[in-house]
């Protein structure tokens, strides 16, 4: 291997010992007969210090070499309490293995911010910051951490086709794609399929995967490409047992970024871990609350963006965080919702601090009624004949939810953008990298 030890792993066992370490130069300080090089590889970063007058050819080539190159270095490992690791490397040998081109399009450790465009046209390198290891390592835990809640609650992963043919949330917009000689669609959510699996006796399933959602709006907290939880599970009484998943997940999701200490550390934020059950409001409350506040919502609208924040800001003065939003008008819910009575559904959101990161209901299990709702939103049920046919031959009650990661991200680190939140976002105007 090109590494033995990582800069963090060294420990007092490696001192006056030889080792092979391996990175990015991040940056080098050459005195003249000495030079000092830190390496950085995915743990942190370490001292290489050269001695001119020791072997002149490598001070030479490594002192030569343009910021951000790779290489692999065996050295002498030596204590050294002035350094910020407690010891040093000596270079004996080095292998150049990539050579970075100047200049930089992106500084690594520059004191100035880039803005924001600049870093996600160069995301890689922009990938390379400690800030920005440190969120992705963070996404990665709370992805483990849903993946094994999940699964402790007898939940079964699943992978549903993103090549579909209709769509199944109305009122967002889909990527349309040729599909050999016919028209097809980028899947907006697994919708139909979790739907039609509770027919097939894996009554609890859920799926971490991509939305994809041919919205125009350009906002900070919108993606064309998105990924989420998603659940579904049968034999539910409505869709309290639905959210009571939803609550404990994201409250273990977010204890679990709790923990990764080192990482918010880096990005200097502290996690407070929520308490269960979360706050349940209903919608014609919320609605008034928000009149009262001058917000021109009337009875049957959805909340603008501009009503979630006056939303989250009345429930920041009661010190709340999280809070259902529940009893939705059926008219704003999507056709495969429950209705409750004649106006009302059995649809939910959950919010954080003013911003929607889940929503889910009790569905309509009935296929008569499913065929009613898809005439009464402006659908043929002719187009859904495939998601039909599950509820013919014996469908149970069933609910579940979409959980945004990026929003669960965004409002987990209070970032000012939901673009942070993804390697490689896309956008209205973003394609690459
Ligand atoms: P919905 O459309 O509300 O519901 O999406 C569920 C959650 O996914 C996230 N989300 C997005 N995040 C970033 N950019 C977007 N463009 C975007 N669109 C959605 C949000 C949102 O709360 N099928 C239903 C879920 C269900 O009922 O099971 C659905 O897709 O966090």
């Amino acid at each position: 291997m090109l590494r033995s030890r990582y800069s963090k792993d060294i420990t007092a066992s490696d001192f006056n010992t030889q080792v092979t370490v391996a990175g990015w130069m991040e940056e080098t300080r050459n005195l003249g007969s000495i030079a000092f090089v830190i390496l950085r590889d995915r743990k942190g970063t370490l001292q290489l210090t050269l001695l001119k007058k020791k072997i002149p050819e490598l001070f030479d080539q490594l002192t030569g070499l343009p910021r951000e190159s790779v290489v692999s270095v065996v050295g002498l490992c030596k204590p050294n309490d002035k350094v910020r690791n407690g010891y040093e490397v000596l270079p004996e040998s080095v292998t150049v293995l990539s050579v970075a081109e100047t200049p930089l399009p992106l500084g690594i450790v520059d004191k100035v911010e880039a803005d924001f465009d600049t870093r996600l046209d160069n995301r890689v390198l922009d990938l390379r910051k400690p800030e920005q290891q440190a969120l992705f390592t963070i996404r990665d835990a709370v992805l483990d951490e849903a993946d094994g809640f999940l699964r402790s609650e007898h939940f079964l992963e699943v992978h549903t086709p993103k090549i579909i043919a209709s769509s199944s949330e109305g009122g967002t917009e889909m990527f349309t794609l040729q599909y050999f000689d016919r028209p097809a669609f980028l899947a907006q959510s697994p919708q139909l399929y979790k739907q039609s699996l509770m027919a097939t006796g894996l009554d609890r399933v859920f799926e971490i995967a991509w939305y994809f959602r041919a919205e125009e709006h350009n906002t900070r907290r919108h993606l064309n490409e998105s990924t989420a939880v998603d659940i579904e599970m049968a034999f539910i009484d409505s869709e309290e047992d639905v959210m009571s998943i939803l609550e404990r997940l994201v409250q273990a999701m977010w204890k679990r970024a709790g923990e990764c200490t080192k990482e918010l550390d880096v990005l200097k934020k502290t996690v407070t871990v929520p308490s269960v059950p979360f706050l349940r409001l209903r919608y014609d409350d919320v609605v008034r609350d928000l009149q009262a506040r001058k917000s021109p919502i009337v009875w049957g609208q959805d909340l603008s963006t501009e009503d979630e924040r006056l939303l989250g800001d009345l429930m920041k003065e009661k010190g709340v965080d999280f809070y259902f939003l529940t009893r939705y008008p059926l008219k704003v819910k999507p056709f495969y919702t429950m209705p409750e009575g004649k106006e009302y559904s059995r649809g939910f959101d959950l919010e954080c601090k003013g911003i929607e990161i889940s929503s889910g209901s009790q569905r309509i299990h009935d296929v008569v009624l499913l065929q009613d709702r898809m005439r009464a939103c402006g659908l043929d049920p002719k187009d859904f004949s495939a998601y039909l046919a599950a509820f013919r031959y014996g469908m149970p009650p069933h609910g579940g939810f979409g959980f945004g990661i990026e929003r669960f991200l965004m409002e987990l680190l209070d970032l000012p953008n939901i673009r942070e939140t993804i390697l490689f976002p896309r956008d209205r105007t973003r394609l690459t990298p």
